[in-house]
């Protein structure tokens, strides 16, 4: 779904006075797309959720996400998951890298957003706005819908026991 992924310059009219005018130059936004995002389904106690995506540089410049919010959350945070010593812990990061002509999954387990303090109450298949502050200063909008975690090899617990 293509319109998910939105151009996000400033107001609109400066975003189409800027394609008008540099028709050759797509936008950093337009070579970053953050695709198939989705949040896991958590009961109305757990306060917060995690956010994976897969954000693809088309591009030929290595770019990063510094950061990311969500009008549906009081606060986006960007983290990395491991574990240590047979824990799953977890790590706030300043940035997401993702090189030209890569692209990055934020999977469980992984790297991930961390999203706190949902404004709402959401049930499955709802969507959920997510923007990606790049470096360069662009967002990059995409939009996540809510799921049960699979049954695969996800653990039915959320992952945020150790959170803070
Ligand atoms: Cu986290």
């Amino acid at each position: 779904m293509k319109s998910l992924v939105l151009r996000l310059v400033g107001p609109i009219g400066l975003g189409i006075a800027l394609l008008a005018a540099a028709p050759d130059v797509a936008p950093a936004a337009e070579r970053l797309a953050a695709e198939n995002a989705w949040v896991p389904w958590a009961p109305p106690a757990i306060r917060v959720h995690a956010a994976y995506m897969t954000i693809v540089n088309r591009g030929d410049e290595d770019q990063a996400v510094v950061g990311a919010e969500s009008p549906d959350y009081e606060h986006v945070a960007l983290h990395v998951s491991s574990i240590r010593q047979g824990m799953s812990e977890m790590q706030a990061v300043d940035r997401i890298p993702v090189r030209a002509r890569t692209q990055i999954a934020l999977e469980p387990g992984g790297t991930h957003m961390m999203l706190i303090n949902p404004k709402r109450v959401y049930a499955v298949d709802d969507r959920i706005r997510v923007v990606l502050r790049l470096q360069s200063g662009e967002k990059v909008e995409t939009s996540a819908v809510v799921r049960r975690r699979g049954q695969g090899n996800e653990p039915a617990a959320p992952h945020h026991g150790h959170h803070r």
